[in-house]
């Protein structure tokens, strides 16, 4: 498939993912939600860290593309959604880090964006926020499930209900981002987190995002039972094999990802 959003860049591993609408502070139509289903369906198989970005120095995602919804009937809002909401459960379920690079605005579906990521960091003048209720509608890329998961019911619902739009040092406080940065270092921290990501024994992480996912949704004994099943999977890797025995052997491992 062309894209015409989506902007892309492969470097040793990692996997820049650039979502591109200028005009429209990235807004997303069901264009690019189109683009990033194929995007991460045919996801370059090399890539072990996915960093996703918005274009420009204004906005990450500027939330759905209002101009597109205006017009929507039920059955269409109700198919927009389970678009966007597929997709982003797509990005959540990869069996890699993500790593979303909030640049700017993050308002609506560009805040269910970044919080389908596994990670996110954030440009100081970076604004999260759920504003749909102003325009009539609820958060329908899976904020109402995502927001109150990360940072709480009490203020995910302050957040939803009020509409109010929050600054980075504030999204800092919540745990809505891990990290702050000024504009110009975002990118260079996020392939550093990602380069230190990259030392690791991929499958292990993988298993560890499945069993912290996964786990999450489970109570207590169901967890542990499901991270003692991961935990023995990676005695079945080579992974494990090389990274104990240059632990024993006072050497730097070298991961094949098997
Ligand atoms: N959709 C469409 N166009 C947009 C959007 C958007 N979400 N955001 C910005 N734009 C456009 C503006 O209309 C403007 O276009 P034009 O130049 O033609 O007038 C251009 O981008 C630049 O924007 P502004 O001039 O408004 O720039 P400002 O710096 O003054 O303001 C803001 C920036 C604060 C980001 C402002 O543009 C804004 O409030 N945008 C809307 C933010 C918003 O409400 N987002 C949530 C949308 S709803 C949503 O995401 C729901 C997700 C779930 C959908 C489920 C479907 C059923």
């Amino acid at each position: 498939m062309e894209y015409n959003f989506l902007k892309i860049e492969h470097n040793n591993g990692v996997t820049v993912l650039t979502i591109s609408a200028p005009k429209t502070l990235n807004a997303l139509n069901s264009s690019i939600l189109k683009e990033l289903n194929d995007f991460i369906d045919n996801l370059e198989p090399t890539t072990r860290v996915l960093i996703i970005t918005g274009d420009g120095e204004k906005s990450f995602v500027a939330g759905a593309d209002i101009s597109e919804m205006v017009h929507l009937n039920e059955a269409q809002g109700h198919e927009f959604g389970r678009l966007g909401a597929q997709v982003f459960r797509k990005i959540e379920v990869l069996p890699i880090p993500v790593i979303a690079a909030v640049n700017g605005f993050a308002l609506g579906g560009g805040c269910e964006l970044a919080m389908s990521c596994d990670i996110r960091i954030c440009s100081a003048n970076a604004k999260f926020g759920q504003p749909e209720v102003g325009l009539g509608i609820i958060p329908g890329f899976s904020g109402t499930y995502r927001l109150p998961k990360l940072i709480g019911q009490g203020y995910a619902k302050e957040m939803i209900y009020t509409g109010k739009v929050i600054r980075s040092d504030e999204a800092l406080r919540i745990g809505l981002v891990n990290a702050v940065y000024e504009p110009a270092e975002l990118m260079g921290k996020a392939m550093e987190m990602a380069a230190m990501m990259l030392k690791n024994a991929p499958v292990a992480i993988g298993l560890a995002k499945q069993s912290i996912n996964e786990g999450y949704d489970l109570d207590a004994d169901g967890a542990i039972a499901l991270e003692n099943k991961l935990f023995g999977k990676c005695f079945a890797t080579a992974d494990q094999k090389e990274g104990m025995d240059a632990f024993l052997n006072k050497r730097e491992a070298t991961f094949k990802g098997e």
